[in-house]
């Protein structure tokens, strides 16, 4: 008998996402470029339950073992080897057939695969997948964009197959048009002297109100967990290096540390302001100042995916994108709940900090915030989320920026132009003139 659907790269990934699928009851066909990886698929597929999962050795044979239209889910390194993927896979399907990447791909490329693949009668979707090994098991939030014929033909697995929120549904909506899945998941995350008990207990504390995600929670776990090669905690010899697999790779400074070895050695000095601090005080300002920061973020990437979905007409939903990522992905948390009744009560919300609720809760918190950022400052720490979330606010909140001045620099320098405040039209100054002459 044929199988329902296939997957191709059985990494981390596509060898959990498959045994998730043949797990929700899809006989499945699977195939990886290194064969050795099929068989381990295979063997944890008869352990884990007698799956309905087959592997294949050639892609010949494994195209031809799924039901048409054939659908392949590739998860496999983004870049060149989704091309070779596709070049292999292509060779062996018909018209009508389709292919999803379910990796971390730059929604550029997806287009222009999406439209390569239409040229030979080919469906295709760019699916961003998050959480991780577990989610990919046990249930991840999935982002599906491109071909909606394709989406439909696939639909009732992927219902079946992403996490599952009680009273909020599947993790899993259409999202829209061409390399959309992708660019939505891309778009997707000491003064106080306080011990890692105290941490432990602080994160623990703050994951049973407002604060309730998944990122707070594992917090709270890794300040309990002891080194077992040593004394102390795990956390604290953990090197102070962020790892990388591509999805972050617009933030890059926690990653070099050699470098800033190098400069700490330049920029040293006690750094230490001298100010008493309380201890419970500091925790409930930062606990707020967390919040609002928070706040500013969201707001911040739904306007970055809004923007492109002007620009590339994709009409998406926001409130429905919250919805999605409330389960299987490493950023769920109560609050987008929130979020999404923001997006349910004006569509066309132009930013989340100006809705009602949301407006209201950063007031409230903004002393706290505003406290909490003075106080790393004269302290030389760095809080580069807390304080550019508090310079997004200052600076969206304001009627007028300085950006007056930026703006007659430019006109000054390279004759740009610029408007006025008190009357219609486009003026240019002679600038130089002007000041040399007074001279
Ligand atoms: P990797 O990103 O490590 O990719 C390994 C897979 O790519 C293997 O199946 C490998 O086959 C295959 N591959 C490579 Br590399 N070059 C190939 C080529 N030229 N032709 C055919 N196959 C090739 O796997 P992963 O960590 O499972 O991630 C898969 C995708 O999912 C990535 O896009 C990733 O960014 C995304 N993602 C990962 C996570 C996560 O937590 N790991 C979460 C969310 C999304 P081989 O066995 O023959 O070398």
């Amino acid at each position: 008998a044929l199988t329902r659907i296939g997957l191709a790269g059985l990494a981390v990934m596509g060898q959990n996402l498959a045994l998730n699928i043949a797990e929700k009851g899809f006989p499945i066909s699977v195939y990886n470029r290194t064969t050795s990886k099929v068989d381990e698929t295979v063997q944890r597929a008869k352990l884990e339950g007698n799956l309905p999962l087959y592997g294949f050795h050639d892609p010949a044979s494994f195209v031809n073992s799924i039901q048409k239209p054939r659908v392949v889910i590739m998860l496999v390194k983004a870049g060149a080897p989704v091309d070779q993927t596709i070049a292999t896979l292509a060779a062996h399907l018909e018209q009508g057939d389709c292919i999803v990447d379910g990796g971390n791909e730059w929604y550029e490329n997806t287009e222009r695969r999406e439209k390569a693949m239409e040229e030979r009668g080919l469906l295709y979707l760019g699916m961003g997948v998050s959480g991780g090994e577990e989610g990919a098991r046990h249930g991840p939030s999935m982002m599906p964009g491109g071909s909606l014929e394709a989406y439909q033909y696939i639909e009732d697995i992927l219902l079946k197959v992403s996490a599952q929120v009680p009273d909020s549904g599947p993790c899993v909506t259409y999202i829209g048009k061409g390399g959309s899945g992708n660019f939505v998941k891309m778009v997707l995350k000491s003064v106080g002297k306080l011990t890692n008990g105290e941490l432990q207990q602080v994160f623990a504390e703050w994951n049973k109100g407002e604060l309730l995600s998944f990122l707070v929670e594992i917090t709270a776990d890794i300040f309990s967990i002891k080194d077992d090669q040593g004394e102390g905690y795990l956390v604290d010899k953990v090197l102070d290096k962020t790892g990388m697999k591509g999805t972050g790779k617009w933030t890059v400074l926690s990653g070099l540390k050699d470098e800033r070895v190098a400069a700490s050695k330049i920029f040293q000095g006690d750094y230490s302001s001298g100010e008493t601090v309380d201890k419970a005080q500091l925790i409930e300002d930062v606990r707020k100042a967390l919040y609002a920061s928070k706040i500013c973020s969201y707001a911040q990437g739904m306007n970055i995916i809004k923007a492109k979905s002007t620009e590339k007409g994709w009409g998406l939903n926001l409130g429905e994108l919250a919805r999605i990522w409330k389960g299987g992905c490493i950023i769920r948390a109560s609050f987008l709940d929130r979020i999404k009744k923001a997006y349910d009560r004006n569509g066309e919300l132009a930013n989340l900090l100006i809705d009602p609720e949301f407006a209201q809760e950063i007031m409230d918190r903004q002393a706290a915030w505003r406290r909490v950022v003075c106080l790393a400052i004269n302290n030389g720490v760095s809080t580069p989320g807390m304080s550019a979330s508090l310079a997004y606010f200052d600076s969206y909140r304001r009627d007028r920026l300085p950006a007056n001045l930026v703006q007659a620099q430019r006109d000054y320098f390279g004759a740009h132009t610029y408007e006025r405040v008190d009357m219609p039209g486009s003026f240019h100054t002679e600038w130089y003139k002007i000041a040399n002459s007074k001279i």
